[in-house]
C-alpha cells in the first residue's frame, strides 16, 4: 500500500475499476428492489458550476447507499439542451448552437465522470436530439387531436428593431436588451396547453406527496390559487349602453372572492381591453389614450402587484343588485383582462388595492364587515374615555371610512397627547387596546371567523360563509350572480418563435387548417447548421424548411416555425430516461411497470413552481395516454440550498462596484478564525468585504469546482460538500472547510496505513464478544453505535454532514483504543472495513482503495454494515451518585448490578463519604441504570 493519499492516481483507477465491472449499468431485475434516483439534469452552459457538484453528490451518496442496501440503482444523467443561451452564445461567437451545445456536453460529461459519480451513462439523453423530441412531437400531436393542446392568439414583446420577439427576461426596463428599442405588445396565434383541465387534480394530488417539502407544496398551490366566490353582474344603467353589444349591453359581469363585501361597493373597475373601455373610448381622446398607455405596460403579474394604480372613470354607471346604488364604471391599470371577467366590484374598505385606488382619486370608502374582536376592544376605549371624562373623539379616532387599514393607533397618541394624559393610570387600559386592535386589524381583510357584517341591511350581523351563501341566493333569485370557483393558474402557452428548440409539428394548410404531421412523418428534424442573427427566428427564413405538402390533401402548405418551450423537453426526461433508446415510443412498457416513478427526486428550490409543476402535468397528461401508470412522478423531493461565498469589491471611478473573485483575493483572519481584512493578490492593496451570497456571475463570486478538484480531488471536493452544511441548507464556501476535509481524507488513509504496516489485514471481528477486553467492548459498542446512527442518517433523516461527524468520532476513539494482540487487531480489521463501508457513498475513491487493501474484494458487493445488537448491550454502565440530591461521584458498575450491589457502591464513593459528614444514610434512591441518590 502506498504510503501517502494520493487522489490523482486512485481516483481514476477506482472509477476504471467501476466502469470494467459496469456496476452503475442497471436494467429491469424483479429479483431486487427497485430505487430510481435522479437529479435535477444540467443545462449545457460550459462547465459545471458548484450548485452542480453539490446537487449531484447528494443524489450520487443516496444512490450508492442504496445499492449497498441491495437496492436495483438507477441513476442516470442527460442535458438539457435547448434553450436561449445557446442562440446568444452563438450569435457572440458565431457558432452553431448545435455545436456550441455539443461541445459544453462533452467537456461537461468529462468532469461529471471525473466526481466519480455511480451514473449509468448508457441511458444519457440529451433533449436537442431528434430521438429524444420525437416523442414530444408525438405527443403534441396526440393531444392535439385530444383539444388538450389548442390554438389561440396570445400576447408577446415585440421588439420593432431587431424585427424579433423577446422573452420576458430580455426586457429590461420596457427595452429591447439587444436594441435598446422600446417594447411594444403584440397578439400572435400561438399553442397552449390546457393545464386547467387539470388543475384540480394538481392541486389535491399534492396532498399525497407526504415527503416533498411544504413549502414547495405551499408555492404549487398558490400558483394553482384555487379559489371559491361569486360572479355577480352589475346591470348596465340605461344612459350608459352607447355602444355596447349583447350581453355587454345589459350587465357588467365581475368575479369577487367577497361577496359578503357587495354593500360596500362604491365603484366598479374594468380592465383596459373591456368592451366596456373601448365603447367609452369611442368619443373620448383621454381615455384613448389611457387605454394605449395601459396596453403597452408590462405583461409580468409579479410587476401588477407593485406598479402605481392609475385609472380613468369612463362617465357610464352600472347598479348594484343587491341595493340598487348606480355606480361609476372606472378604467384601472391594476384589473387584468386575462383574469375572471376583466372587472372588479371595487371595495376600498377591505381590498388594499382598490383603497389605494379610492385614496388617490377620493372615491368613497364604505366599511361593511366589522371584527368582534375589534368591537370588544373599541368598546373598552369608550368606557375608559366616559368613565376617566376624556376629551376624546373616539368617532373621530375610529372613523374607518377615512382610514380603514392603520394609523388609528397614531390618532389616539395624538388624542392622548393633546389632553396632556401622560401619566393616567388608565395610559395601560388605553394601549393595551389599542395593542389589541393592531392585533386583530388585518382581520376584516380576511375571512376570519370573528367577522361580521354591518352597514349591510337584512345581512348585518352574518359571518362570511353565512353572508356568502345569503347573498348568492339573493343574487340567484334575481338572475344578477351565482357561485364560481376559479384557478390562478392560466393554461400554459408552449409557442416560442426561437431557433433553438423543439419544432412544433404542425402544417398550416389554407384548405385543412392546422393538421398535426403524422407519426410516421416525425421527427420534424431541426436543422442544426443554422447560426442565429437576433433578427427573427431563422427557421422563418428557409423555405427549405418550412416549404411543405399537407399531410391531409396533399396540396402546398407551411410548416409551422415556432419552437417548444423548453421546459416541455424537462416535463418527462425521467420517463424517458427509463427505457432511452426505445424506438416505438416515449418509454417501454416494461421500463414504465418497472421503475413507476423516480423515488427519490434532488434539485434547487429555484424549480419549485413552474419546472415540478409541468412534469407533474406531463406525468397526469402520459398516464391518461396509458403511457405510465402513476399519477405522481417524484415520490421524494429534496431542494438543496445554496452555495454562498464571501463577495468583495473595490469602488471604481464612476462610482460603481468592481466585483473580486474570492480566489483572486488575501484574507487575514483574528483569533477567532473571522476575516477581519482583504486584499487583492496582484497588488496587495484592500479590497471590501461585503457578505456572502449566492455564487453567481454578477457579484464574480463564482468558484471553479473544477480547479477545487483538481488541486485535492474529487473525493474532498465530495466531503466538503456534504459536511459544510445539511443538504437543505445554503452552504457557504471556505478554503479552510476544503483543507479541513482533505486533512480528514489523509489521515483516514494513515489510519489504515499504519494499522496495515503493523502486520497485514487479519479477519474482522465476528462472533461472541464476551471474551474481550473491557477497551475493546467499548470500541464496539461505539462502532454499532455508529452504524446504527449513519443508517439513520443516510436513510431516515438524509443528514449526511451528522453521518461524517459520527464517523470522524468513532475513529477519534479507534486511535485512543490499544488494538494490540490478536484480538485487538480482528477489533481493529472491524472498526476499519466499516469504516470505509460507511464512508464509501461519500467518497467512493478513498473507500474503495482502502477496502482493496483492508479486504481484497469489491466494496459494492460487501453490502452495508449490520449492527451487532450484542455489542450494543453496555457491559458496565456509568451511575451518579448524589447526596441529598446534588452530584457527588460517579462510580462504573456492571450493566445488570443489583440495587443492593449500587446501594453498596455508592456509599463507598469518596464524595459520598465526604458529603455524608458522618451521618447515617435516611434512604437510599436508586434510579436503575442512571443515579443514586443518599438522603442524610
Ligand atoms: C371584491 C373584493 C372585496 C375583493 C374585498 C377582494 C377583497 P383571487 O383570490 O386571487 O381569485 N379581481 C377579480 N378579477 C380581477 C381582475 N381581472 N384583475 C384584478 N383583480 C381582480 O382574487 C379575487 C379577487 O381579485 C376578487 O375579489 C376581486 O376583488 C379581484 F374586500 O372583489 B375582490
Ligand atoms: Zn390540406
Amino acid at each position: 500500500m502506498q504510503e501517502h493519499y494520493q487522489p490523482a492516481a486512485i481516483e481514476p483507477a477506482a472509477q476504471k475499476k467501476w466502469d470494467d465491472a459496469r456496476i452503475f449499468n442497471v436494467s429491469e431485475d424483479a429479483s431486487k428492489p427497485k430505487y430510481y434516483c435522479l437529479s435535477m439534469f444540467p443545462y449545457p452552459s460550459g462547465k459545471l458550476h458548484m450548485g452542480h457538484v453539490r446537487n449531484y453528490t447528494i443524489g450520487d451518496v443516496l444512490s450508492r447507499f442504496k445499492r449497498l442496501n441491495g437496492f436495483n440503482v438507477m441513476q442516470p444523467m442527460g442535458w438539457d439542451a435547448f434553450g436561449m443561451p445557446a442562440e446568444n452564445a452563438a450569435m457572440k461567437n458565431n457558432v452553431a448552437p448545435a455545436a456550441w451545445t455539443y461541445d459544453n456536453i462533452e467537456y461537461m460529461k468529462t468532469q461529471l465522470k471525473s466526481l466519480g459519480f455511480a451514473i449509468d451513462w448508457e441511458r444519457e439523453v440529451a433533449t436537442c436530439k431528434p430521438e429524444y423530441y420525437r416523442w414530444e412531437q408525438w405527443l403534441f400531436t396526440k393531444l392535439f387531436e385530444k383539444g388538450i393542446v389548442y390554438r389561440k392568439n396570445g400576447t408577446v414583446n415585440w421588439d420593432p428593431v431587431d424585427q424579433t420577439v423577446l422573452a420576458n427576461e430580455q426586457v429590461i426596463d420596457g427595452r429591447g436588451w439587444r436594441s435598446g428599442a422600446l417594447i411594444e405588445k403584440r397578439e400572435i396565434p400561438m399553442y397552449y396547453f390546457k393545464i386547467t383541465d387539470y388543475a384540480e387534480e394538481l392541486l389535491n394530488d399534492l396532498d399525497k406527496l407526504e415527503h416533498w417539502p411544504e413549502q414547495v407544496k405551499t408555492m404549487q398551490r398558490n400558483w394553482i390559487g384555487k379559489s371559491r366566490g361569486m360572479t355577480v353582474r352589475f346591470a348596465v344603467s340605461d344612459d350608459s349602453k352607447q355602444g355596447l353589444e349583447g350581453d355587454y349591453a345589459k350587465f357588467l359581469q365581475v368575479y369577487t372572492t367577497r361577496p359578503d363585501t357587495l354593500m360596500g361597493a362604491t365603484y366598479v373597475a374594468v380592465a383596459a381591453e373591456h368592451p366596456l373601455a373601448t365603447a367609452a373610448a369611442a368619443d373620448k381622446p383621454e381615455l384613448q389614450a389611457f387605454i394605449a398607455e395601459c396596453k403597452a405596460g408590462s405583461v409580468a403579474e409579479a410587476d401588477m402587484a407593485t406598479m402605481e394604480k392609475k385609472g380613468v372613470p369612463t362617465g357610464r354607471y352600472v347598479v348594484n343588485p343587491l341595493n340598487g346604488d348606480k355606480l361609476e364604471v372606472w378604467i384601472a391599470n391594476y384589473v387584468l383582462w386575462g383574469y375572471g371577467d376583466g372587472a372588479v366590484m371595487a371595495v376600498p374598505a377591505h381590498d388594499e388595492r382598490d383603497f389605494e385606488f379610492a385614496c388617490k382619486y377620493g372615491l368613497p370608502i364604505k366599511w361593511v364587515v366589522s371584527n368582534k374582536v375589534i368591537d370588544g376592544a373599541v368598546a373598552r376605549l369608550q368606557k375608559i374615555a366616559a368613565k376617566n371624562n376624556l376629551p376624546f373623539d373616539i368617532e373621530y379616532i375610529f372613523d374607518y371610512s377615512k382610514n380603514p387599514t392603520q394609523r388609528f393607533a397614531d390618532r389616539v397618541l395624538e388624542q392622548v397627547n393633546k389632553a396632556g394624559l401622560d401619566d393616567e393610570p388608565y395610559l395601560s387600559e388605553i394601549f393595551g387596546a389599542l395593542e389589541t386592535i393592531r392585533l386583530n386589524w388585518n382581520m376584516q381583510f380576511q375571512n376570519n371567523e370573528d367577522n361580521f357584517l354591518v352597514n349591510s341591511n337584512e345581512f348585518n350581523g352574518m359571518d362570511f360563509q353565512t353572508a356568502f351563501d345569503k347573498i348568492g341566493e339573493k343574487l340567484q333569485a334575481t338572475d344578477s350572480g351565482e357561485p364560481k370557483t376559479q384557478y390562478r393558474l392560466r393554461d400554459w402557452g408552449i409557442s416560442r418563435q426561437r431557433y433553438w428548440g423543439c419544432p412544433i409539428p404542425i402544417v398550416h394548410c389554407e384548405k385543412c387548417g392546422d393538421v398535426p404531421v403524422p407519426a410516421d412523418q416525425l421527427p420534424v428534424v431541426l436543422p442544426e447548421n443554422v447560426v442565429p442573427d437576433g433578427m427573427g427566428s431563422p427557421l422563418a427564413k428557409m423555405p427549405e424548411f418550412y416549404e411543405t405538402t399537407c399531410p391531409c390533401c396533399g396540396g402546398a402548405a407551411k410548416r409551422e416555425t415556432d419552437t417548444m418551450d423548453t421546459f416541455m423537453e424537462s416535463s418527462w426526461y425521467f420517463f424517458r430516461y427509463m427505457s432511452p433508446k426505445f424506438a416505438e415510443g416515449m418509454v417501454s412498457a416494461e421500463a414504465a411497470k418497472y421503475w413507476g416513478s423516480v423515488d427519490q427526486y434532488i434539485g434547487g428550490i429555484e424549480h419549485a413552481i413552474l419546472h415540478l409543476l409541468y412534469a407533474r402535468f406531463f406525468t397526469k397528461l402520459m398516464r391518461d395516454e396509458g403511457l405510465v401508470n402513476v399519477d405522481e412522478p417524484f415520490e421524494r423531493l429534496l431542494t438543496q440550498g445554496m452555495v454562498v461565498c464571501e463577495t468583495y469589491y473595490r469602488e471604481n471611478d464612476k462610482g460603481g462596484k468592481d466585483w473580486i473573485n474570492p480566489a483572486d483575493v488575501e484574507l487575514t483572519f483574528d483569533d477567532k478564525g473571522r476575516p477581519v481584512s482583504a486584499v487583492l493578490k496582484a497588488d496587495g492593496l484592500p479590497v471590501v468585504i461585503s457578505g456572502t451570497e449566492k455564487m453567481s456571475k454578477s457579484k464574480n463570486n463564482g468558484v471553479d469546482p473544477q480547479e477545487l478538484i483538481n488541486a485535492y480531488g474529487a473525493d474532498t471536493a465530495r466531503l466538503f460538500m456534504m459536511f459544510a452544511a445539511p443538504p437543505e441548507q445554503s452552504l457557504e464556501w471556505s478554503d479552510s472547510g476544503v483543507e479541513g476535509a482533505h486533512r480528514f481524507l489523509r489521515r483516514l488513509w494513515r489510519t489504515v496505513y499504519e494499522y496495515l504496516k503493523q502486520g497485514g489485514a487479519v479477519k474482522a471481528f465476528a462472533g461472541n464478544q464476551d471474551g474481550l477486553s473491557k477497551e475493546l467492548k467499548d470500541l464496539r459498542h461505539k462502532l454499532h453505535a455508529t452504524i446504527a446512527k449513519v443508517s439513520d442518517d443516510y436513510g431516515r433523516r438524509q443528514q449526511f454532514n451528522t453521518a461524517i461527524a459520527a464517523v470522524m468520532e468513532l475513529l477519534n476513539q479507534y486511535d485512543k483504543t490499544d488494538t494490540g494482540g490478536e484480538q485487538g487487531r480482528a477489533v481493529a480489521q472491524e472498526v476499519l472495513e466499516t469504516a470505509v463501508r460507511l464512508l464509501w457513498p461519500i467518497v467512493p475513491h478513498i473507500c474503495e482503495t482502502l477496502w482493496s487493501e483492508l479486504n481484497g474484494a469489491k466494496l459494492w458487493e460487501a453490502g452495508w454494515p449490520t449492527v451487532d445488537e450484542a455489542a450494543l448491550v453496555k457491559s458496565e454502565i456509568e451511575v451518579m451518585v448524589q447526596v441529598n440530591g446534588k452530584l457527588r461521584g460517579k462510580i462504573t458498575v456492571a450493566a445488570d448490578a443489583s440495587k443492593a450491589d449500587l446501594e453498596a457502591a455508592a456509599l463507598a464513593t469518596e464524595g459520598a463519604v465526604k458529603f455524608m459528614e458522618g451521618k447515617p444514610a435516611k434512604k437510599i434512591i436508586v434510579v436503575p441504570g442512571r443515579l443514586v441518590n443518599i438522603v442524610v
